[in-house]
């Protein structure tokens, strides 16, 4: 032995889940701008809408009617928390997307409230995105964006818009809220897409 290939040299970070620039938290801090909304369930409503302009739109009962999944997912927030094996419950996003059709290639989540966020169609299909109403197993917190919010562990977090209302596809990718104010249009944690 005494031959150590460099890659194993160094100081290596205990976990190898954490992307760059990233430490581990166990609490589950609160980052919103502004105000939380609050969403009666007999008025929630989550909408799709096309360039083509075709609406689509799914009531509380509707979307409780569909197949959830578990989920069990790292989040990767850009201020550089991380939080590992996070617990969600949620339906994915394809499910909405199976009587929707559409040539858009992107998607703006607009959140009760006003928040935005624009994020590529491909990120939210494939099984990489959810609409999730529970975390760690009980109804998502309003603090956290219940009733319903947007997940997309596999960017950063701000990604995952709290309180969401629908998605309005477009041909092009059009920044949201923080995406305008300085942050990386697309926000892969494990190629640090944090500013722009
Ligand atoms: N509607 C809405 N969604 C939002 C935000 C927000 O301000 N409003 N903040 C984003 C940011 S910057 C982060 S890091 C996460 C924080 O989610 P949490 O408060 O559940 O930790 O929500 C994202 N989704
Ligand atoms: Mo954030």
């Amino acid at each position: 032995m005494g031959i150590i290939s460099s890659g194993f040299r160094g100081r290596r970070s205990e976990n190898t889940a954490l992307p760059p620039g990233q430490h581990e938290t166990h609490d589950f801090p609160v980052l919103t701008a502004g105000p939380a909304p609050l969403i009666p369930i007999d008025t929630w409503e989550f909408f799709i809408t096309t360039g083509e302009g075709q609406r689509y739109s799914w009531s509380w009962d509707d979307f409780m009617a569909l197949p959830q999944e578990e989920i069990t997912q790292d989040i990767h927030c850009v201020t550089s928390w991380s939080k590992l094996g996070t617990s969600w419950r949620g339906v994915p996003v394809d499910t909405f997307f199976e009587s929707v059709e559409t040539t858009s290639d992107f998607a703006t989540a607009h959140s009760f409230g006003g928040y935005t966020t624009n994020i590529p169609l491909w990120d939210l299909l494939g099984g990489k995105a959810w609409v999730v109403s529970e975390f760690g197993g009980e109804p998502l917190a309003r603090a956290h964006g219940g009733p319903a919010r947007l997940l997309v562990p596999h960017l950063y977090f701000w990604k995952s818009a709290k309180w969401i209302h629908g998605l309005e596809l477009t041909g092009e990718d059009v920044p949201g809220f923080w995406e305008s104010n300085g942050y990386h249009l697309h926000g892969n944690p494990w190629r640090e897409e944090r500013y722009s």
